[in-house]
């Protein structure tokens, strides 16, 4: 496996200097951030990137995410372009030594949270998802401030997506899914970049939309509408994990087997009595994952793709994005990494 971490660039808190003190860390995940959805990345700005790597002694070779304009998702006339603006984007990437591509296919909200600063008895700060709060909450009145939240949203945007998405179906959602895939899986063949979608997160339909990407048949279905090994996935044991009803070991030993895990998050989760999850510490006994087992599945089925200590909690009084701190994120990619190395 290659151990990488997740960089959001020179305005994240964490930076290059520090992550690359994290022992095993080679391999940084990150994207341009400054440049609207659905547009082509200027070649500076991703070489900005390589260079900036570079200079720390790492390697810039996984992006998470480009993101899919809504317009795709929707399969409205003007997705063409989008679409093509995507493909250009693979194209650049993959020329500036970019091997895999994250992105996901969920409509308007990405990863969703009710509460990203939640006390644990210990003092550190965790993610929570409680669907009693989820239920009080509503993205059209309330003031919404979700962590994977894209915040350009204005209210009257924001209407007029969900009465769109109001008119299209699961079925029409996995259509616009193939469709999108048609077009970009033999550019990514071409320019030797394996996609990999993230799973929904979590993995349910929320605020009366529909979500695609939730458990083991999904996961069938969608490898099935394009089969070639650039079609793949990053599995997200986090996402994945916060329904009791997927056996994540399993998935993780039939997909890799496959040959069509790209990309591991790795996380624990903890489910609690009323059917959300607690983000918890990365050890198997903190939450409800069997994260040793999930490891030996990886090696088992010779996985040698990316791989990175997904969400944190915060601790020892450091602040930051929610997830993304230092140094939870650095003792998972230890203990990740012991796991990995006592299975040798
Ligand atoms: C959350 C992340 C997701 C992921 C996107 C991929 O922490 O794993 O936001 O980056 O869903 O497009």
């Amino acid at each position: 496996m290659k151990m990488s971490f997740r960089w959001y660039g020179p305005d994240d808190p964490v930076t290059l200097a520090n992550i690359r003190q994290i022992p095993g860390m080679k391999h940084i995940v990150s994207a341009v951030y400054d440049v609207p959805v659905g547009q082509v990345w200027s070649e500076e700005s991703i070489t900005a990137l390589q260079k900036a790597c570079q200079e720390q002694g790492l390697i810039f070779d996984v992006v998470e995410s480009v993101p899919v304009h809504e317009d795709i998702k929707l399969g409205l006339p003007s997705r063409d372009t989008y679409i093509e603006n995507y493909c250009e984007n693979i194209r650049r990437l993959g020329r500036h030594g970019i091997r895999c591509i994250c992105y996901n296919f969920m409509p308007i909200f990405d990863w969703t949270r009710t509460d990203v600063h939640h006390k644990m008895p210990d003092g550190a700060e965790n993610l929570i998802y409680d669907p009693q709060a989820l239920d009080r909450m509503d993205p059209l009145t309330g003031e919404l401030s979700l962590p994977g939240w894209d915040s350009s949203y204005k209210k009257e945007d924001l209407k007029k997506l969900f009465e769109q998405y109001a008119a299209i179906t699961k079925e029409d959602l996995w259509e616009n899914l193939r469709y999108f895939l048609g077009k970009v899986i033999p550019v990514a063949e071409e320019c030797g970049v394996n996609m990999a979608i993230h799973p929904d997160d979590p993995p349910w339909d929320i605020f009366g939309l529909p979500r695609l990407i939730t458990d083991e048949a999904a996961l069938d279905r969608f490898l099935s509408l394009y089969d070639s090994p650039c079609n793949g996935l990053t599995f997200c044991t986090g996402s994945l994990g916060s329904s009791p009803q997927n056996d994540i070991p399993a998935m993780v030993e039939k997909y890799s087997a496959m040959g069509r895990i790209h990309f591991m998050h790795l996380r624990n989760v903890k489910w609690t009595p009323q059917g959300g999850f607690e983000e918890s510490g990365h050890l198997t006994e903190n939450g409800s994952l069997d994260m040793a087992a999930i490891i030996k599945a990886l090696k088992k089925t010779g996985f040698t793709g990316y791989v990175r200590p997904d969400h944190g909690r915060m601790i020892w009084g450091e602040t930051g994005k929610p997830g993304y701190g230092l140094y939870d994120r650095a003792l998972g990619a230890m203990y990740l990494q012991g796991l990995w190395e006592a299975t040798e």
